[in-house]
């Protein structure tokens, strides 16, 4: 892809706008970046660019784009929603318009592995990039996991694997992004907000499979209705994958063990109880990231002794401390209800489950159900916390308390709770009304727990 004297639109300049700059210039490129923020706010990412030629359009999108001047491409970070007027005028003129994955893609060398889907993509990914660690090669683990594709794109070599997590946003924005190997998790109403209805993130996310021809691979759930009955159309071999059912050819679970049934052959992969991520939804996560690695031809022996070792990733269930007899686990990554219900389910009661953020337009009825006695408290805060507690009320559950932010939930909790409970942050929202995003919502719910340890 020649990208030499071209005039590129930049639209977004945080995590995957940074190094999509510097990308860019690298390939002579001459870049615009154009943010909504002010350049304050900007300051860190402009000086980290003030040796790169870039000009600005900050605090704003462009009503006009004859102020661009002739644009040979503009590439879109994935917050950016694809349907603002400035992006549709972009696309009425005749622009390419592209997210950063395509560019990671149409860039780089490797052998793209993507995985997708509501919950557990992260663990999957970082699982998965575990594996083809182990086996001594090259990997890069990238994308939504908080690593832009494109900061690693022009390193790759022939075939190294690249491990990527998808969201459906990357996903709606892809022209010939062509994965390896793609595998889809589970689907649940998610980001609603944006995509309006449950049918177009259902198909952002399917577009993960959209140019897979017949010598690649498609990891479908087959547990999960809506990605079972989505994929019978799909052009890739499709490899099933099922916790709950013992399939004539895929990835299941019998007797308690992993096994791979594949050309007639039966491999027994490891028994659950040695996987040392806990839970029926690491269980899935497993049976995913086995089916990856076997069909991309990794040793058995290293798929079982990763699955053995995999610690699981930082906010996602992650022990935090125990304060007088009382636990607390961060699990910021709930940023929707049927995460969070995830959570619920491999924690064991009593819980305290603090909750609340950003309003994506969740129902949380299925929340509110899943508490089944386990969650004898819950407090809220943020944006959703009146939905929350409208929720929990007319469904009968009466423990719930109002508090301003986290600082205020976590001492509430602790003067709550009794030895042996549990603290739980699992917000099934999105952080962004109190925070950046929900690494920072986790690191600041554990530096609450540790100044109460102090205290
Ligand atoms: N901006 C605009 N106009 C808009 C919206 C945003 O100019 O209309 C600007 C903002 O002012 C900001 C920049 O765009 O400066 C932010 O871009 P971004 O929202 O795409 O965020 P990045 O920091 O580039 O991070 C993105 C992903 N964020 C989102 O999809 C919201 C990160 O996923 C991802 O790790 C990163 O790229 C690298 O690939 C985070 C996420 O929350 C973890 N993802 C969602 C999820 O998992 O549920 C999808």
């Amino acid at each position: 892809m020649n990208l030499k004297d071209k005039k590129i639109l930049v639209i977004g300049l945080a995590v995957t706008g940074l190094p999509l700059v510097k990308v860019l210039v690298e390939l002579g490129g001459r870049v615009i970046v154009n943010d909504l923020k002010s350049p304050k706010d900007l300051a860190e990412a402009i000086e980290e660019l003030r040796d790169v030629k870039v000009d600005y359009i900050l605090e704003r999108h462009p009503q006009d784009i004859k102020e661009l001047g002739a644009i040979d491409l503009a590439v879109v970070s994935p917050g950016i929603p694809l349907d603002i007027p400035f992006i549709q005028k972009l696309k009425t003129e005749g622009i390419e318009v592209i997210g950063e994955i395509e560019l990671s893609y149409r860039l780089s060398k490797a052998n793209i592995i993507a995985i997708t889907g509501t919950n557990g993509k992260t663990t999957t990914t970082a699982l998965t990039g575990a594996i083809f660690q182990n086996t001594g090669v090259k990997t890069y683990v990238v994308g939504n996991i908080g690593v832009a594709a494109i900061s690693k794109a022009l390193e790759t070599k022939e075939g190294e694997p690249m491990v990527m997590e998808v969201s459906s946003f990357q996903l709606e924005s892809i022209v010939n992004f062509h994965p390896r190997v793609a595998a889809i998790l589970n689907l649940t109403p998610d980001h609603l907000n944006r995509h309006k209805t449950m049918e177009n993130y259902r198909d952002a996310k399917f577009n993960i499979f959209a140019n897979q021809d017949p010598e690649d691979y498609a990891i479908i759930n087959y547990d999960d209705e809506l990605c079972r009955n989505h994929s019978s159309s799909l052009k890739a071999k499709k490899i099933y994958f099922s916790r709950k059912q013992q399939l004539k050819e895929g990835i299941y679970v019998e007797d308690d063990v992993i096994v791979i049934s594949f050309n007639n052959q039966k491999i027994n992969v490891i028994s659950t109880d040695e996987i040392k991520i806990p839970g029926n939804h690491n269980l899935e996560n497993a049976l995913a990231a086995t089916a990856m690695a076997f069909v991309m031809g990794v040793d058995i022996e290293i798929i079982s002794k990763t699955l053995k070792e995999f610690e699981g990733v930082e906010h996602r269930t992650e022990y935090v401390d125990t304060i007088e007899g009382v636990n607390f686990i961060n699990d910021s990554k709930g940023t929707n209800p049927d995460a969070s219900i995830k959570a619920i389910e491999a924690i064991k009661e009593p819980i305290i489950l603090l909750a609340g953020g950003m309003d994506k337009g969740s129902d949380f009825t299925e929340f509110i159900q899943s508490f089944g006695g386990k969650v004898k408290e819950m407090i809220v805060y943020g944006e959703t916390a009146e939905k929350l507690q409208a929720t929990a009320r007319a469904l009968g559950f009466n423990n719930y308390t109002i508090v301003k932010d986290l600082d205020e939930a976590v001492v509430a909790a602790f003067k709550l709770a009794v030895t042996g409970d549990t603290v739980l942050l699992s917000p099934a929202c999105a952080s962004w009304d109190m925070y950046p995003n929900f690494e920072e919502r986790g690191k600041h719910f554990k530096n609450i727990v540790s100044r109460l340890r102090r205290s």
